[in-house]
């Protein structure tokens, strides 16, 4: 792509705009947030509440970017949880928007509906209370209620709005609309409930087959019309429904008053009534009548398409993001405001814009950044003598998150921002490799990122589609009472303290040995201790601690024949160890480790090759031990850049045996073991199998017996 070409992609795409947007403002941090930031009602960092108020922003339109958003969730390897997580916040709805003409006024009606096979059961609509119509079409007699009403719901946030618990309100404006598939007349209501955010702003209600519409029904006495029949199973063999259980009237009349009978969703009496939001068999819907809901659905889009009052329509969930924050850290936005009222981007040369030193730089609270009060760096004179001003919001936290990953390829480039072929080395194939971060970034950074990462992909600055292609989610790491640490809970784990007392291996090898790094884990002190000894063993098994040499039984001797158990076991804890590092089982790596020193500690002669060969493995866990063991044993490179040991697989696979182990009498896992292991290796591996771990739940074994080569049973 040409420089001309990307600036017209540019131009064409228009990503970035500035907008008055009813925005939430959180008060206690003085600053707007994305809705993303919001969760339930409160600020995602620190839990303050937040308010609706309009306010001029920045705006990205990550909107444009929906469709491939959803669609190429299907080429990550991401954790189903997280993609689904993502998917839903996207929110696709694929339904159809209708035209309802209104009686007596010459204007347009159009509704956004997921169903519109039920289009017979509508029987009033509801505007959005901001919807453009209100002050049309609302009668003289309405006039003061509509207003009080719509006055009433600014005041709210979407969240309270849509929260299907609360009770629903709403007012009517004295005014009908046609629908279109049978010219019935029906009322038009207006009631939050309806955003004017999503979709046309404007809904068409069908209260037998929709929750909210239910309940507004069944509150203003609204009638209620089944058109849609939960299928038994024959009905679903043959197609057709049978038309028991449906409402009063033919499909044009209004069932006015009782809840239609029959399916099992229905018939609890008229205040806690669940209606049937399920697909199921067209009933009371004229000549569709019959049509299971897919196929309805087709068939009416095309029968108002035909009559030009309806057409197929695809809606997200996903608004516009909130791109910019009242705060004094965070990239300033590279743009002037001009005296003539327009915004340019300052020149190429002098950027990178960097952000003046201030006194005082916390939030105002007034909804103004602090860089508002930073005169000297605000205001900027212009060749033609005005005086511009430079815009004082600042870039949310998630701006850098979005393409940190590629200024790591290239940190020191001072003429761009990554080299291009650097990019292809370490983005190919398919983007970063491996990420390991939380879930809570699922639908932020994990959304923001790839956003932008697309937006980069389309004018050519990066070669992959994704930003990244693993992503596994670590676990939890748990206060010791099992809660998410916080200062006010005081169960924080300082590794700092944790690192003085053990040494940063003993806190990096527990950290992994804790269990699976997928589940969440309380921290233990004792499990400390435990991998503490682990190391300690690993290096008296080399030191002479009062000499400080090489322990005399470290000899550099061939394995001789004596030793052939210990070197089996040495090629299958390589083997175990390797295969369990591509999988990131670091837990159950370090329990193979420990089985062998274990075993290691008690030969009277310990090879030297043998030894070093464990050190190798142990390096990546336990690095800095690794190395003054290496230097110890006479080398003077770092282990660091030695190769990893290759194990024997013959070795492996001819001595080892299957065995199952117990608990209780009940399988719960098989373990490898050498052929000629003795009891007591037995009973260790079968102890550490994390499946005998968990079915133990921290009781500790009566009585561990081993069957030789056939079982282990451990009786609690
Ligand atoms: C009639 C209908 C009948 C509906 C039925 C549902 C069930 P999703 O899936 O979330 O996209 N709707 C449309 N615009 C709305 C708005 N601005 N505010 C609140 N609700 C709105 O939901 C789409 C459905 O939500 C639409 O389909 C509409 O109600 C409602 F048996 O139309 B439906």
């Amino acid at each position: 792509m040409s420089e001309k070409e990307k600036q017209q992609f540019i131009d064409d795409h228009r990503l970035a705009y500035e907008a008055e947007v009813a925005v939430n403002w959180c008060p206690e941090l003085g600053t707007v947030l994305a809705n993303e930031e919001v969760i339930g009602g409160l600020s995602e960092r620190g839990s303050f509440p937040v308010i609706r108020k309009p306010m001029r922003q920045w705006m990205l339109r990550i909107t444009k970017y929906a469709e491939r958003l959803i669609d190429d969730l299907k080429d990550v390897d991401w954790p189903e949880s997280i993609k689904k997580l993502q998917a839903d916040w996207i929110g696709k709805s694929t339904g159809a928007e209708v035209c309802f003409k209104l009686a007596g006024f010459d204007e347009e009606l159009w509704v956004f509906t997921t169903r519109p096979d039920t289009l017979f059961g509508a029987t009033y609509m509801v505007l959005a209370p901001e919807h453009r119509l209100v002050d049309i079409i609302t009668t003289a007699e309405q006039k003061t209620a509509v207003k009080n009403y719509c006055a009433d719901a600014a005041r709210k946030s979407d969240l309270d709005r849509t929260d299907l618990a609360k009770e629903k309100t709403g007012v009517f404006t004295g005014a009908y609309a046609i629908n279109p598939v049978n010219n019935e007349k029906i009322p038009i209501w207006i009631s939050d409930y309806v955003l004017i955010s999503y979709g046309t702003g404007a809904i068409m209600a069908v209260p037998a087959h929709d929750d909210r519409d239910f309940a507004f029904a069944t509150k203003y006495d609204l009638p209620v019309v089944q058109v849609v029949q939960r299928p038994s199973e024959e009905e679903i063999g043959y197609g057709r429904g049978t038309g028991d259980g449906a409402g009063e009237g033919d499909g044009s009349g209004y069932g006015y008053g009782s809840a239609p009978g029959g399916g099992d969703m229905w018939g609890r009496g008229r205040t806690d009534i669940a209606c049937f939001i399920g697909d199921g068999i067209a009933i009371n819907s004229g000549q569709f009548s019959g049509l299971k809901t897919p196929v309805f659905k087709e068939k009416i889009i095309a029968r108002l398409e035909e009559k030009s009052a309806g057409r197929k329509a695809i809606n997200y969930k996903l608004r516009d993001w909130l791109f910019s924050r009242q705060r004094y850290w965070g990239e300033p936005f590279p743009l002037l405001h001009t005296a003539d009222g327009c915004t340019i981007s300052i020149s190429q040369e002098k950027l990178p814009l960097v952000l003046p030193e201030l006194d005082k730089f916390k939030p105002t609270g007034t909804g103004e950044s602090p860089l508002a009060a930073a005169a000297d760096w605000l205001n900027v004179p212009m060749p033609d003598g005005t005086i511009a001003k430079r815009e004082t919001n600042t870039m949310p936290q998630w701006a850098g998150s979005c393409w940190y990953y590629l200024r790591y390829i290239d940190p020191a480039n001072t003429q761009k921002g990554w080299d291009s072929d650097k990019e292809k080395y370490w983005m190919s194939p398919a983007g970063v490799d491996l990420y390991v971060g939380g879930a809570e970034h699922a639908v932020l950074h994990l959304l923001y990122s790839r956003f932008w990462h697309k937006f980069l992909f389309d004018l050519g600055y990066v070669s992959t589609r994704e930003p990244f292609h693993k992503l596994i989610n670590q676990g939890m790491i748990l206060g010791e009472d099992g809660q998410k640490m916080s200062k006010s809970r005081g169960n924080v784990v300082n590794p700092d303290k944790v690192i003085a007392d053990y040494g940063a291996d003993s806190m990096r090898l527990y950290e992994m040995f804790m269990g699976p790094l997928e589940s969440s884990k309380p921290w233990s002190m004792q499990g400390v201790e435990g991998v503490h000894r682990f190391l300690q063993k690993a290096w008296r098994i080399v030191v002479d601690e009062e000499t400080g040499l090489v322990d005399k039984s470290v000899q550099d001797v061939a394995p001789d024949e004596s030793a052939e158990s210990e070197i089996r076991l040495l090629h299958q804890t390589i083997k175990k160890v390797g295969s369990d590092v591509e999988t990131f089982g670091f837990n159950t790596a370090i329990s193979a480790m420990m089985i062998f020193v274990n075993n290691l500690g008690k030969q009277q002669i310990k090879p030297k090759s043998v030894v070093e060969k464990f050190i190798l493995i142990l390096s990546p866990f336990a690095p800095h031990i690794a190395e003054e063991l290496w230097e110890k044993l006479g080398h003077t490179g770092t282990i660091a850049y030695e190769n990893w040991p290759e194990y024997d697989a013959e070795l492996v696979k001819e001595k080892e045996i299957e065995l199952a182990v117990q608990v209780n009498g009940k399988i719960k896992d098989k373990i490898i073991v050498p052929a000629d292991a003795d009891e007591e290796l037995i009973k260790q591996k079968a102890l550490a199998s994390e499946k005998v771990i968990a079915a133990l739940a921290g009781k500790s074994p009566r009585k561990v017996i081993v069957i030789k080569s056939r079982l282990v049973n451990i009786v609690l």
